[in-house]
């Protein structure tokens, strides 16, 4: 295979050499946030880390982590390290609950960003004169604008047609003829079953790409998008808080999502005790910023679940790669005692012939006992045959579940079509414990 790269130094660059940048980058990091934001200046006091003397992997172990808490506290600017006239662009999260986090970039942020996620779709194969269709929602979400900044940096044509309307989404894929698209994983299954309906043939189109993040999927969700849209379908992870989309993305492999070492410091904690685990064990996310000037974030805690793997991929870049997410420690359910992620639920959902990916998951308590439902769609042609024939297809699926998860999970077949559908994040889990509704 033609291995290609963008920037062959630092996609190549060895183990000590990244070690060496990370550190020198993190050093001046510091200094950043002690000069410029109060609530940093505190922290590195209080934990006796003098950022001007900071010389090691080991010393940054001693820096409290940084939540979402602490950014709300700061709302809206106070985590800013750059005075307002440097600040270029704000994005935010939506903020359902209380305030929502806000983050800054400079200008040189926003190049940064482009150049990241650039390298990313370049080593998945997208070149200059390849159009890509970007159907993340445009807006205060970094999806949208953070994707267009890197197809434009790449050199390639964005189309910035962002999420929704989607027989024009269909339209212009036939029209324009883009190599790639990037959407949620969910909105890529609904953009195929609307194509389906209008008769369209995806092998005849000229995508060959998929760039699809901002939620968790799980690999028999690739093979399901994959085989509907007739592309390859890439995982890219990010979070707004630490920057946006192109955090990580995978390369032509697909076996883990390189991080943007040169960018970011990735630690592994244990969730409870908050030390680090051991090299290749899964546990949470930790990002810290060392390149960002706006508005660096030191350690911050991310709540996904992945292990990181630190061997050189079948590609040649060095730089390490996280696993798939199993999803965030607050979306894990714990149910009579076990935990239970709904990306395992999916798993074995997807393997079983007759059901769509079109799935809910519905947490309820019943005579004191938690317990829960899955919702999920049959297609056409089951939906048709006799009831007592899907009672028993009903059945056969909860045993699946039961072997594979360990406890009793009900399962409710749905009419095709009647699970709503997300042009953004789907919406996975309804907790009716919390007043939510189906
Ligand atoms: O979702 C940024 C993004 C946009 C990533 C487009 C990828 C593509 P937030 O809205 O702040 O930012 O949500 C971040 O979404 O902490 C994860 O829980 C989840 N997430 C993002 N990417 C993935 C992924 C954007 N590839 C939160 N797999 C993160 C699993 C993901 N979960």
């Amino acid at each position: 295979m033609d291995l290609e790269f963008w920037n062959e130094n630092v996609e190549l660059m060895k183990r000590e050499e990244l070690d060496k940048l990370q550190l020198e980058r993190l050093k001046n990091t510091l200094i950043n946030v002690y000069e410029n934001v109060p609530f940093y200046k505190k922290r590195l006091d209080d934990c006796g880390v003098n950022p001007y003397k900071f010389s090691s992997f080991e010393e940054m172990g001693k820096i409290p982590f940084t939540t979402k808490e602490d950014l709300r506290l700061n709302y809206p600017f106070k985590m800013f390290a750059r005075p307002l006239d440097k600040i270029i662009r704000i994005h935010s999260s939506s903020g359902t609950t209380g305030n929502p986090t806000v983050v800054a970039y400079t200008k040189e942020d926003i190049a940064m960003w482009g150049d990241a996620i650039a390298r990313q779709l370049f080593a998945l194969g997208l070149r200059s004169g390849d159009a890509i269709q970007n159907s993340y929602g445009y807006g205060l979400f970094t999806g949208g604008l953070g994707l267009h900044y890197g197809i434009e940096t790449l050199g390639a044509i964005a189309l910035p047609v962002s999420g929704g309307n989607t027989e024009r989404q269909i339209k212009i894929m036939q029209d324009f003829k883009p190599a790639a698209i990037c959407c949620t994983p969910s909105y890529a299954l609904y953009i195929a079953e609307v194509g389906k309906e209008m008769g369209v043939d995806f092998s005849g189109l000229s995508m060959k790409a998929g760039i699809f993040g901002a939620e968790p999927w799980t690999d028999v969700m690739r093979m399901e998008i994959e085989q509907r849209l007739k592309i390859d379908a890439y995982d890219i992870y990010g979070l707004s808080e630490v920057m946006g989309p192109g955090i990580a993305c995978e390369c032509t492999f697909k076996n883990g999502l390189h991080i943007s070492e040169d960018n970011f410091i990735a630690e592994i904690i244990d969730s409870k005790t908050q030390k680090r685990v051991p090299k290749g064990k899964i546990g949470e996310l930790v990002f810290t910023t060392i390149t960002k000037e706006g508005m660096p974030v030191i350690r911050y805690r991310t709540k996904d679940l992945t292990n990181i793997n630190y061997d050189v991929c079948q590609c040649g870049r060095t730089h390490a790669r996280m696993a798939k997410t199993i999803g965030r420690s607050d979306d894990m359910l714990i149910i009579r005692g076990v935990n239970v992620f709904p990306s395992q639920i999916e798993e074995v959902l997807m393997k079983i012939k007759g059901i769509e990916p079109h799935y809910l998951i519905v947490v309820d308590r019943r005579n004191y006992l938690d317990y829960i439902d899955v919702w999920v769609e049959v297609s056409e042609d089951i939906f048709s045959e006799k009831m007592n024939t899907l009672e028993e297809f009903e059945s056969s699926i909860e045993h699946k579940l039961y072997s594979a998860i360990g406890i009793n999970i009900g399962v409710k077949l749905k009419e095709p079509k009647t699970i709503k559908r997300s042009e953004g994040k789907a919406r996975r889990v309804v907790d009716m414990r919390k007043g939510e509704k189906p």
